[in-house]
């Protein structure tokens, strides 16, 4: 069965896939897995390696390459987990590139299930120095995706090798300094050059809103940043730094 729905998952485009048991996924800040699917025994991850599209100098057509991404990760996770249910008698919770996300306010910026500790888990590669996944042969330009099943897969080997060559060139490519500390990620540091358009950036710009004349107030509404805040919003979020991703030279030919 294992090598059945691998074979499917590969046909269907998706670049890798790995297994873990559902009992190896440890994510300590995110949900139980039983949130999403209380019998739980198996978790498939696609890995999805971008095309050169997101690394295109026009930041608007880098963006369209992840929106074009996430739309191909849709519809494949969906069409797997419909074979897995149609042909399997499976049953199955879906979770996508960055959903679900509760928002709570002591849960900032931590989505309910962690795609990294799932990747890791079902050997799909290892966490580097800029806190990603380096994925064997594709290196740090992967994308993940998962499906939660109650179907028991054989999971698949763990990867043991450091991928990672230490050049150190994600941390000295960062323009907010928020891979300083080795092993965390400084969310708010990335936040502000990663999405100058996102939840943070339309809450200070209605704050600053607060108070002002209804001139003000109009100059501000018909400014492009408004406009731009708008427009990341209705897109999804609108991520305008990879450096530390375009900046690992793993996995590059
Ligand atoms: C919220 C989020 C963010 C937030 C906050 C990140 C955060 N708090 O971890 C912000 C906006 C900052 C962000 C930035 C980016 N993100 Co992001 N993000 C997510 C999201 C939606 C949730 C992450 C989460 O819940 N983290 C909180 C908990 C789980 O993390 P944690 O336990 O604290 O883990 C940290 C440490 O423990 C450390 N760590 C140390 N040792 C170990 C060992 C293991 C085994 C693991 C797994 C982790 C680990 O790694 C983590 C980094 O802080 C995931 C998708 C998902 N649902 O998983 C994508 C995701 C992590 N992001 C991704 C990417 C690509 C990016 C960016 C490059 C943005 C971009 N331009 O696309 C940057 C990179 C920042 C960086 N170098 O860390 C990819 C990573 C793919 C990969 N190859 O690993 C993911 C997996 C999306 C996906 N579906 O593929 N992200
Ligand atoms: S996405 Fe940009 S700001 Fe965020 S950690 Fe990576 S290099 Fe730094
Ligand atoms: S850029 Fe260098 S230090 Fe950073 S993750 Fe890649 S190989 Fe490791």
């Amino acid at each position: 069965m294992e090598q059945q729905i691998r074979d499917y998952i590969l046909e269907l485009g998706v670049d890798d896939v790995g297994v873990a048991c559902a009992a190896d996924y440890q994510s300590p800040k995110s949900y139980a897995i039983t949130k999403f699917l209380p019998d739980a025994k198996s978790v498939i991850v696609l890995a999805f390696k971008p095309l050169t599209s997101c690394e295109s100098p026009s930041m608007s057509a880098a963006q369209n390459g992840y929106l074009d991404l996430g739309s191909f990760a849709h519809t494949a996770s969906y069409r797997i987990a419909r074979q897995l249910e149609n042909k399997y008698q499976a049953k199955v919770a879906t979770i996508s590139i960055s959903y679900p996300f509760e928002m709570h306010n002591d849960r900032r910026a931590i989505a309910d299930f962690s795609q990294r500790h799932a990747a890791v888990a079902a050997g799909l590669g290892k966490i580097g120095r800029h806190n990603l996944v380096i994925h064997p042969r594709f290196g740090t330009r992967v994308i993940f995706t998962s499906i939660i099943t109650n179907l028991d897969l054989r999971p698949s080997a763990r990867c043991d090798e450091d991928f990672c060559i230490h050049c150190n060139l994600c941390v000295e490519n960062c323009p907010a300094g928020a891979l300083a500390e080795e092993g965390r990620t400084d969310v708010m540091k990335c936040l502000s050059h990663s999405q100058p358009y996102g939840l943070g950036a339309d809450i200070t710009f209605q704050l600053q809103r607060l108070g002002k004349s209804p001139a003000e107030q109009q100059a501000m509404l018909v400014d492009e940043h408004y406009a731009r805040l708008r427009q990341a919003a209705y897109l999804g979020n609108q991520y305008m730094c990879f450096n530390c991703l375009k900046n690992c030279p793993v996995g590059l030919a």
